[in-house]
């Protein structure tokens, strides 16, 4: 094979792997929790790969000894048999080292993951809804709970720990960069501890099959460093402050009938509980779990049709009139 042929190989080779970092993957941790485990698969790869080696060379030399003692005769006459039993005891060795490696690495990393012992941390609440998060922050300060959805932000360098729990079937908590999954079971609290380390935006999907729009259960993480943090959550608890504009008017009045039955916007009539809270929804970055991006259009669009973009989502279709449909958007769109 000549050198360009050779380097087209590898470049096609590195395709696959191309799609293992980023944003959702174990393979980029930003947390203690996601480094954990991070440095177990790299040790279960070096441990399975070398005896997936050994295997293979092993298997190699008994075909090529089988080939030279099938040419040479008399050359099975039983003389290899005290090589084989140091092959056997090799081969046992191996397996014995290569456990032990395993288990010691799965101790230690299974004891990362709850390091601090939940110590200070910062306590949250996410609820899996068929198909949303509900997510609540504990106040450090007061001690309320502030309830939002679909989004949710970390402070970096510090441990969060988040107690999972569901309204409905059994989904799973997986935030990949940050650390590993852990399922939401009815009827129980999961506790998870988050101590990201590296700023941005990540993203978080539920991963246990959870019905028709399973994969449209996903949500938005964000790091970020604890000043902007405290600045975050004390704007998420305050209540909603609307546009004061008459289209806005309009869209909040049109609200309160059909939708304030199943939306909260704190500060105004709107209490409903069956759906996400709406108090801050225009400062998330994507609308529905992560269906659409937050834009006015993307608001209007899942308010408009929300059973074709999600079907069987909780939501229903509501029929609304043109003007109504845009100023309920323009109402939302400036809930920041
Ligand atoms: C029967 C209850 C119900 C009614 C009525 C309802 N919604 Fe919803 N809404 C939901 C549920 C449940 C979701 C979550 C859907 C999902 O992501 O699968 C949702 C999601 C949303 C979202 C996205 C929230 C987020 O965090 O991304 C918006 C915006 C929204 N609804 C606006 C409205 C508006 C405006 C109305 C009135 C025209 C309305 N809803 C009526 C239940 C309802
Ligand atoms: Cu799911």
């Amino acid at each position: 094979m000549d050198r360009t042929a050779m380097k087209r190989l590898a470049l096609l080779s590195a395709v696959p792997l191309a799609g293992c970092v980023g944003i959702q993957s174990p393979l980029s941790p930003g947390g203690d929790q996601a480094n954990a485990l991070h440095d177990l698969f790299v040790l279960m790869m070096i441990v399975c790969g070398s005896v997936y080696l050994l295997v293979v060379a092993g298997l190699g030399w008994a075909i090529l000894r089988a080939r030279r003692n099938a040419l040479i005769p008399g050359a099975a006459d039983g003389t290899g048999d005290r090589r084989r039993d140091r092959g056997v005891l090799i081969a046992a060795g191996a397996i014995v080292v290569g456990l032990t490696v395993l288990i010691v690495g799965s101790f230690i990393a299974d004891r990362a993951l709850f390091a601090t012992g939940g110590q200070g941390a910062m306590q949250v609440r996410v609820t899996g809804h068929q198909w949303w998060w509900r997510i609540e922050y504990r106040d450090p300060s007061s001690g309320r709970w502030i309830e939002t959805a679909n989004e949710l932000h970390l402070p970096r360098g510090r441990t969060t720990r988040v107690s999972l729990g569901s309204a409905d079937v059994i989904h799973s908590f997986w935030v990949p960069n940050v650390a590993g999954k852990l399922d939401m079971i009815p009827g129980r609290r999961n506790v998870l501890d988050l101590t990201p380390r590296i700023d941005g935006w990540f993203r978080g999907q539920c991963a246990e099959f959870c019905g028709l729009q399973h994969a449209h259960m996903a949500f938005d993480v964000k790091v970020e460093d604890p000043a902007t943090f405290d600045a975050w959550l004390a704007r998420q608890a305050q209540p909603a402050v609307a546009r004061t504009d008459t289209v806005a008017a309009r869209g909040e009045s049109v609200f309160a009938g059909p939708c304030a039955t199943c939306h909260a916007v704190r500060g105004t009539g709107a209490t409903g509980r069956a759906g996400p809270d709406l108090t801050h929804i225009a400062s998330r970055r994507s609308v529905a779990a992560g269906t659409l991006p937050m834009t006015r259009g993307g608001l209007q669009g899942w308010i408009s049709k929300p059973q074709a973009l999600k079907p069987g989502t909780g939501m229903p279709d509501i029929p609304l009139d043109a003007r109504d449909a845009d100023a309920v958007a323009h109402y939302l769109a400036g809930l920041r």
